[in-house]
């Protein structure tokens, strides 16, 4: 097994000015240290045995540990991560929600951003991050390695700054997790071949563990210890890979302070609401009778009628009594957890309660009022029909076709022989188009029963170009092909802000009235309403090629993506870094 790697050190800015040596001296003196560091890690994706639900696979971690090494900095630290490649598979890592101002290059989607790093190779990302706190996280981005690649990325205040609550006395990363008794890339395998939809997973997890619901899993359940009037912080991350998750701590109220590493105005909550790809900062005061209590995570399941894993995975919270604090360990560690009562599968009502009950802690004075794109794009899925000839093994779609998925009727297809930011750096031609529409080629009643005429999509692969500093506003709108479902849509190297979000067919005479141009959340993934509609605005300040998609992996497998190119503005500052020496290409 390979030896975690970690070293920080202070970085040495080399400054030639004699003026600003001195200036800096001078700061020296006169302010505490508050340096920005570089944390330099190593990441070795390697195949290592993992035993859950009674057996043992050979699954893809880094640096043999499920889930991976939690990375903890400081927002203004630099982080340098060298990935080498020790497993049979391709493989990239994205840096959820790091906004890579100007160094696209580190972000890691394959085949949009670099090519894979093959078995063998490696690849170093340098990247800074740049005014976002609270939690992110890193994962895998080829093919379904991030079911097992991925781990938490803490950004905590710089040193001098503050949380703006009370400083928790503990803070815990709960990242959820989705667990195959399979390997992961044989189930999508799988999927792909047959065209139908992959098998649902077996559990999902808590930092890796199933827990107590769970054959085989019950001694190995997380425990979350505190003690009486203690506050925790629980950076609560979804990585699972195809499902919304509720969460819920029993018995406790939730404060909601973040999400996607922005601040939150806080407020109370029994129960959250995650897509794939959000994480929810919530602190937890230990003010119950000290016992032991489930906390837990289950289905949100919004598509009516689709197979999918109803099973409910749980940690422990365990209060320490003063007596047994001190060894760490109560003798009440046998007692049966007070059980959390979940949502309903399919209760809607309460994960639109939370969604829309995130607010911007104070006014925002960064929405962008006056927009120059203005676009709808629909979301949804589709059937594709099987030419004459196809074998029926190729063809188990719901009445011999195939799933897909597409953005405005285009089913998104990545390159294979150069990433879309090499091609586009390099003027390569060829590899993409920037003719992605700015609005669906044909209307219909995107909620009702679409005729079958509109199922299925065309495919490419289409960018829609943007100039820097312009603003954009996208309405994302649900479809109803096949089925209506809640999509999480994450945009990579953006933060936007969700300024509404509804159901049925977004109409723009009546709720343009209720944008919230105010207070609105800023984030990197909105949850697109089942069977409706959400609206966010950014402004085009980061040069690159962004990928945006559904996360569930499920629907980009299947097409639901597309890439915004956003071009440079003038000066260095507005320009995309070169890129590294050891990029990987194709
Ligand atoms: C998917 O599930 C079916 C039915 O349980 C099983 O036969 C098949 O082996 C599974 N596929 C993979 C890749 O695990
Ligand atoms: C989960 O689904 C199975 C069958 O698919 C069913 O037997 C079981 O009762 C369900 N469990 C819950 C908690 O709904
Ligand atoms: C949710 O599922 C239950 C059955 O489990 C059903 O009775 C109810 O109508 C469903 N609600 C919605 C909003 O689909
Ligand atoms: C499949 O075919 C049956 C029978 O013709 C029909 O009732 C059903 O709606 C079809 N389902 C899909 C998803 O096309
Ligand atoms: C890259 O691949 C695309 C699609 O297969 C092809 O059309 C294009 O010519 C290729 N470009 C180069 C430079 O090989
Ligand atoms: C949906 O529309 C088709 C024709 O486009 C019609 O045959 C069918 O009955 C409709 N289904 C429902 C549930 O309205
Ligand atoms: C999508 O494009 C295909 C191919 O051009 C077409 O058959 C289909 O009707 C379109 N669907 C929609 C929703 O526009
Ligand atoms: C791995 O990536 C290379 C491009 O860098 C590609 O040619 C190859 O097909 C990929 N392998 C797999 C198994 O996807
Ligand atoms: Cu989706």
């Amino acid at each position: 097994m390979e030896v975690f790697n970690h070293k920080s050190s202070s970085s040495s800015s080399i400054c030639s000015f004699f003026a600003f040596a001195l200036l800096g001296l001078l700061l020296l003196i006169t302010t505490p240290l508050a340096t920005a560091k570089v944390h330099s890690h190593h990441f070795v994706i390697q195949a290592t045995p993992v035993k859950r639900l009674c057996k043992t696979h050979n699954t893809i971690t880094v640096n043999g540990m499920y889930p991976g090494p939690t990375l903890e900095v400081e927002n203004g630290d630099t982080l340098v991560v060298n990935v080498v490649n020790r497993a049979r598979y391709n493989v990239t890592i994205h840096w959820h929600g790091v906004r890579q101002m100007r160094s696209a290059w580190a972000d890691g989607p394959e085949f949009v951003t670099q090519c894979p790093i093959r078995p063998g190779r490696s690849y170093t990302y340098r990247f800074t991050i740049q005014g976002q706190e609270g939690t992110l996280w890193w994962h895998a981005h080829s093919s379904w390695l991030r079911a097992t690649v991925y781990g938490a990325l803490i950004i905590r205040p710089k040193q001098g700054d503050s949380y703006p609550f009370p400083k928790p006395h503990r803070e815990t990363p709960l990242l959820l997790g989705e667990w195959w008794d399979a390997n992961p890339i044989d189930v999508v395998r799988e999927a792909t071949r047959t065209g139908a939809a992959p098998n649902v997973s077996d559990a999902y997890t808590v930092n890796g563990q199933p827990g107590d619901q769970y054959t085989c899993s019950s001694k190995d359940t997380v425990v979350v210890p505190m003690k009486s009037g203690e506050t925790n912080l629980l950076r609560v991350v979804n990585s699972a890979l195809n499902q919304e998750l509720f969460f819920k701590v029993a018995n406790h109220k939730m404060t909601v302070v973040g999400a996607d590493a922005s601040y939150l105005k806080p407020f109370t909550a029994s129960v959250i609401m995650l897509g794939p790809g959000q994480t929810t900062d919530v602190l937890i005061t230990a003010d119950q009778p000290a016992n032991r209590y489930h906390i837990a995570a289950r289905a949100y399941q919004s598509a009516q009628g689709a197979s999918f894993d109803n099973t409910t995975t749980t940690a422990v919270l365990q209060y320490e009594s003063a007596a047994c604090s001190s060894r760490g360990k109560c003798t009440s560690q046998n007692q049966k957890p007070v059980s959390a009562v979940m949502p309903a599968f399919n209760d809607t009502a309460t994960a639109t309660a939370f969604t829309t009950s995130l607010r911007s802690p104070k006014r925002v004075e960064t929405v962008p009022t006056k927009i120059d794109h203005d676009l709808f794009f629909t979301v949804g899925l589709g059937l594709n029909r099987c030419p004459r000839g196809a074998r029926a093994r190729n063809c188990q779609g719901p009445n011999g076709t195939r799933f897909t998925a597409s953005m405005n009727n285009v089913s998104f297809v990545l390159p294979s022989n150069f990433s879309l930011l090499q091609a586009h750096q390099q003027g390569i031609p060829g590899v993409f188009t920037t003719d992605f529409p700015a609005r669906p080629a044909r209307q219909f009643d995107y909620t009702g029963n679409v005729s079958r005429s509109l199922w299925q999509p065309s495919r490419g692969t289409k960018v829609y170009r943007l100039k820097y500093g312009e603003t954009v506003q996208v309405v994302l709108q649900g479809t109803s092909i096949f089925t209506a479902e809640n999509h999480p849509i994450h945009l990579h190297g953006y933060d936007f802000y969700i300024v509404a979000e509804g159901f049925g067919n977004f109409d723009r005479r009546k709720d343009t009235a209720k944008f919230n141009l105010v207070d609105p959340p800023l984030r990197n993934t909105a949850s697109v309403p089942v069977g409706g509609w959400a609206v966010i605005r950014f402004v085009a300040d980061n040069p690159g090629v962004w990928l945006m998609h559904c996360h569930l992996d499920v629907h980009i497998t299947w097409g639901l993506a597309m890439a915004f190119l956003v071009e440079n503005g003038v000066g260095e500052l507005q320009t995309l870094q070169p890129p590294p020496p050891d990029l990987p290409v194709c």
